[in-house]
């Protein structure tokens, strides 16, 4: 005689939980709409407090109009000393006329060779690049008139025009009568602009490589407000080189560059991160498991959001395991029905 057991199981309907979460704050390159300032009376430098803020806080602070501005001054109470802002300069973050994209040169040698102690930026002005004696760089007064090397893409030509004109007059020259000032990133352009150059004397000549000054604060986002002192010291100076960092004036809120390894007081912010939880069951003839439908059902979700202004948001799947036979009794697994966007 055979006997057969069975273990009844109670029936399971796959449902699929979907969780949209919408954040805001801190996770996005977008000004959040809610931060909180902290002032930290303590001394050190940048580095140091970049770290401090980062560890404590959410990082040091970025100043994106005169309020902020005006608050943290109140917030240190008339103290004579500085403190250390978000903001700073990055003397290797160069760009080529030509792309338009962050050609990121830095201290090491691609085709290119920084002459020696270059780039130095001296008096805080030098945010243009020429070619000293045709094959080294220095980074020069972006308002200095020299002769300057376009390149023509139409017939692969490089011209030299010895014409003196400052950086931005010879960039227009180049874009009317050619394609653009020149750029130098392989061997190959290298060799042609030295053939180009030789024997022509000149001293400096203006390529295509220039930087937006103090373009960066420490929690990657961007700001156009400054607040630099104008009197008795204007800045910023680059004094003491290098003076990458930028730090604020307690007592009346303007800004200097100073040496980064200076002690100063120390401004951080934390982000007051907002999360809102959209839950939604999603139930449907076609398999919910399947990778594939979800993933459609989150691009489609995702694309109405976007359309809606909706951009800083996860979707997130989760299964949901749901007994006919109870209804109440229902269980979150992870894994098995999850994708992100
Ligand atoms: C900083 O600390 C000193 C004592 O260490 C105190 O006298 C001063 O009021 C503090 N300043 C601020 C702005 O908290
Ligand atoms: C890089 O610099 C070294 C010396 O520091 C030099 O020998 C080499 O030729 C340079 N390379 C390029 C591609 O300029
Ligand atoms: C390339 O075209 C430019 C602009 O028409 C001209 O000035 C230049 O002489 C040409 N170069 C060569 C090598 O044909
Ligand atoms: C540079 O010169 C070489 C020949 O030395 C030529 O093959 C190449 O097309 C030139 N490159 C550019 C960008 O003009
Ligand atoms: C520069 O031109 C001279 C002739 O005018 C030539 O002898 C020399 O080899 C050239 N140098 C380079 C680097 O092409
Ligand atoms: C800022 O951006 C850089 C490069 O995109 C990245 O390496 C760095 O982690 C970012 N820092 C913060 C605080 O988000
Ligand atoms: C800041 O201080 C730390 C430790 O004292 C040191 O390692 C770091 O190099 C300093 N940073 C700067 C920019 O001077
Ligand atoms: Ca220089
Ligand atoms: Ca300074």
């Amino acid at each position: 005689m055979m006997t057969k057991s069975i273990t009844e199981k109670p029936r399971m309907e796959k449902t699929c939980l979907l969780i949209i979460l919408l954040l805001s704050g801190g996770l996005s390159t977008l000004p959040p709409h809610s931060r909180e300032y902290h002032f930290v009376n303590q001394t050190m430098n940048w580095t140091e407090a970049q770290s401090y803020c980062r560890e404590h806080f959410t990082d040091l602070v970025t100043i994106y109009n005169s309020d902020i501005n005006q608050l943290l001054v109140t917030m240190a109470q008339n103290i004579d000393d500085w403190a250390w802002i978000g903001l700073y300069d990055d003397r290797y973050s160069w760009k080529w006329s030509m792309v338009g994209k962050l050609f990121y040169v830095g201290s090491k040698n691609e085709s290119l060779i920084w002459a020696n102690g270059q780039p130095d930026c001296v008096n805080a002005k030098e945010y243009c690049v020429a070619l000293q004696g045709q094959t080294q760089m220095d980074d020069r007064p972006c308002g200095d008139s020299y002769p300057f090397l376009c390149y023509n893409a139409k017939n692969t030509s490089y011209i030299l025009v010895k014409e003196s004109r400052s950086w931005s007059a010879a960039q227009s020259y180049c874009r009317t009568y050619h394609t653009d000032l020149t750029s130098i990133r392989s061997k190959e352009e290298k060799s042609n602009v030295t053939l180009t150059l030789n024997g022509s004397g000149v001293q400096y000549v203006w390529i295509g490589l220039y930087r937006d000054p103090w373009a960066f604060w420490s929690d990657n986002t961007t700001s156009t407000f400054t607040n630099w002192m104008s009197y008795p010291y204007k800045q910023p100076s680059n004094y003491y080189p290098p003076e990458d960092c930028g730090s604020v004036y307690l007592k009346t809120g303007e800004w200097a560059d100073d040496d980064c390894s200076n002690s100063n007081y120390v401004f951080c912010f934390t982000a007051v991160t907002k999360q809102t939880v959209v839950k939604m069951k999603l139930q449907s003839e076609a398999d919910m498991h399947s990778t594939e439908i979800q993933q459609q059902v989150s691009q489609q979700l995702s694309g109405l959001m976007l359309s809606e202004g909706l951009t800083d948001f996860r979707i997130r799947w989760r299964k949901v395991q749901s007994y006919r036979d109870d209804q109440s009794k229902k269980q979150d697994v992870d894994g098995g029905c999850k994708t992100e966007v």
